[in-house]
This record gives structure tokens, C-alpha cells and sequence, in this order.
């Protein structure tokens, strides 16, 4: 039986209806999971609710976090503890560079613009885990979003690629020190998706292309399509699996 009735998941990174993390919330839901999500600040709270109210029978939770302020992530989780006690699982889908440091040339990234996109996209994940760690005490799955970027060099991604790549090591180095919880820990890396933090990256219109063109299914992938590798990632269809990054992207990433 893979369904999720009778759990929790916390689902971090709505920000619209195009977000890979509204795609993966809607996939645990069919799967009937209760939701909790989060958000970095007030600005979203009312476009999260209302996208949840869409949503046939959930009864979600919601919560104010910006995960820079260690304080903030603390407080969510305890705070989500006292409200539900026990979860299952953990969508991390947050990310963020300036916008000037996903265009020319790598080497002009400034020291700030590399330690603000290390932080937000790659330090959170261990925030979090960390915080979220006590509330798993059935186990539990923990999912990121990455991208290929992080694995080879694609135009434009920049700092967003090192910042890839530092996600995936933490997330290898936290499934490590929480296998012997029985918490898993994995990576999604989708394929080019349009959403607000996509409009950041140069040309990215061309990237869409590129995968049309080339990728085996000759087309781009659907945030339901990651929600579904999402649902299964926190299954126990998955039960065996831990430290890995599925790619979820039309199989663009074995062509050299
Ligand atoms: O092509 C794509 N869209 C791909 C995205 C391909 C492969 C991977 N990804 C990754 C992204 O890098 C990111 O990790 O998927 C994840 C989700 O990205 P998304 O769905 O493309 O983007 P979006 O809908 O913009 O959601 C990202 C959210 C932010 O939205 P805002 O509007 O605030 O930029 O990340 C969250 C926020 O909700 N976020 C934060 N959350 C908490 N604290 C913070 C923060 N400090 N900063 C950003």
C-alpha cells in the first residue's frame, strides 16, 4: 500500500501555481498526505492559501520561514512540532541568486553574490534537515531540488551551478548521517521548468529549446511529472534508496 493517508509532509517553496513545489504538493495530496507548507514571508502567505483552498479535502497548516535566520527555521519546526508532532517527510524547493550572477561570465560573480546563493540554496538544506530531524521519529523522507548545472557547466546557471553542486553534497552528507533514522534524504534534478525563479536565468528560452531538440522524449518536463517522482521519493516504494538524484528532465542529462 503506497498511499500517504495518515501522513505529513512539509512542503517548502510555493510561491505561485508554476512552482515545482506546488507540482510536488499536489501529488502528495492525491496521494493523501496532509500538507504543512512554508514560505519565506508574509508577501506569500495570502497566494499559498488560496492555491491550498484549491485542494479538495486537505487540511494544511502554514508558516512564516526564511530559511537565512537559523532562529526562524528553529522556531518553524518546533512550532509545526506542537501543532502536528510527528511528520514524514520534507520538500525543499527554495533557491535564489541575483539575477546579474546568472548571466556572462562565472568568474565575475562577487564574493557576496556567491555566499547569498550558497546560503539560500545550499546552506538551507542542512538548516532544516537539522530541524526537522526530531520530528521524524517514524523515519522519514527528505527530497531537494537540484539541476544539471551543479554536475557540468550550462551557460548562464553560474553561481547557481556551484551552488547545485554544494546542495548535492550536503544532501549525500546528510543521508549519510540520517540513514540510522531511517530518514532518507534524495534529490529531484528536473529538467528546465518556466517559473518565477527560472525567469532569473539568461536565455532561458533558449534552454527550453535545446531540450525540445534534443532530450530522448523530445520535449521538457511538467511539474506534475517531478510531483509524481516527489510522491514516490517519499513512498515506501523508495524504501531502499538514499543519497540519490533522480533525474527527472526527459533524459537530457546522458547525452554528452
Ligand atoms: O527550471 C526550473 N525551474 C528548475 C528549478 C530546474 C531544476 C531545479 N529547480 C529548483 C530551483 O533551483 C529551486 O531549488 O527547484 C526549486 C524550486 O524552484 P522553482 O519552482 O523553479 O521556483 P519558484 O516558484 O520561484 O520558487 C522558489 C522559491 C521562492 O520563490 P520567490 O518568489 O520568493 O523567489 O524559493 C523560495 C521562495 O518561495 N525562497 C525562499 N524560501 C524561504 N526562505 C527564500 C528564503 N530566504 N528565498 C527563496
Amino acid at each position: 500500500n503506497f498511499s500517504l493517508e495518515g501522513r505529513t509532509y512539509v512542503v517548502m517553496g510555493v510561491a505561485n501555481k508554476r512552482s515545482i513545489a506546488w507540482g510536488i504538493a499536489r501529488s502528495l495530496h492525491e496521494a493523501g498526505a496532509r500538507l504543512i507548507f512554508t514560505y519565506a514571508n508574509e508577501r506569500f502567505e495570502k497566494p499559498v492559501r488560496d492555491l491550498v483552498s484549491t485542494l479538495e479535502g486537505q487540511d494544511a497548516l502554514f508558516y512564516e520561514c526564511d530559511v537565512t535566520n537559523d532562529e526562524a527555521v528553529d522556531a518553524t519546526f518546533q512550532q509545526i512540532g506542537n501543532d502536528v508532532g510527528t511528520i514524514h517527510g520534507l520538500a525543499h524547493c527554495i533557491a535564489f541568486a541575483d539575477k546579474e550572477d546568472l548571466k556572462g561570465e562565472f568568474v565575475d560573480t562577487s564574493r557576496d553574490g556567491y555566499l547569498l546563493s550558497q546560503n539560500i540554496s545550499a546552506y538551507s538544506l542542512v538548516a532544516v534537515t537539522r530541524a526537522a530531524k526530531p520530528l521524524m521519529t517514524e523515519g522519514g523522507s527528505i527530497v531537494t531540488m537540484t539541476y544539471l548545472g551543479g554536475e557540468r557547466v550550462v551557460q548562464n546557471y553560474n553561481v547557481m551551478g556551484v551552488a547545485k553542486a554544494s546542495l548535492d553534497a550536503s544532501m549525500k552528507y546528510l543521508a549519510n548521517d540520517l540513514g540510522k533514522n531511517n530518514i532518507r534524504v534524495n534529490g529531484i534534478s528536473a529538467g528546465p521548468i518556466r517559473t518565477l525563479s527560472a525567469k532569473g536565468v539568461g536565455d532561458f528560452n533558449t534552454v527550453l529549446k535545446q531540450i525540445e531538440e534534443k532530450a530522448p522524449l523530445r520535449r521538457t518536463v511538467t511539474q506534475e511529472e517531478v510531483g509524481d517522482t516527489a510522491y514516490y521519493l517519499m513512498s515506501d516504494l523508495s524504501r531502499g534508496v538514499t543519497g540519490e538524484i533522480i533525474h527527472v528532465d526527459s533524459g537530457f542529462n546522458i547525452l554528452g
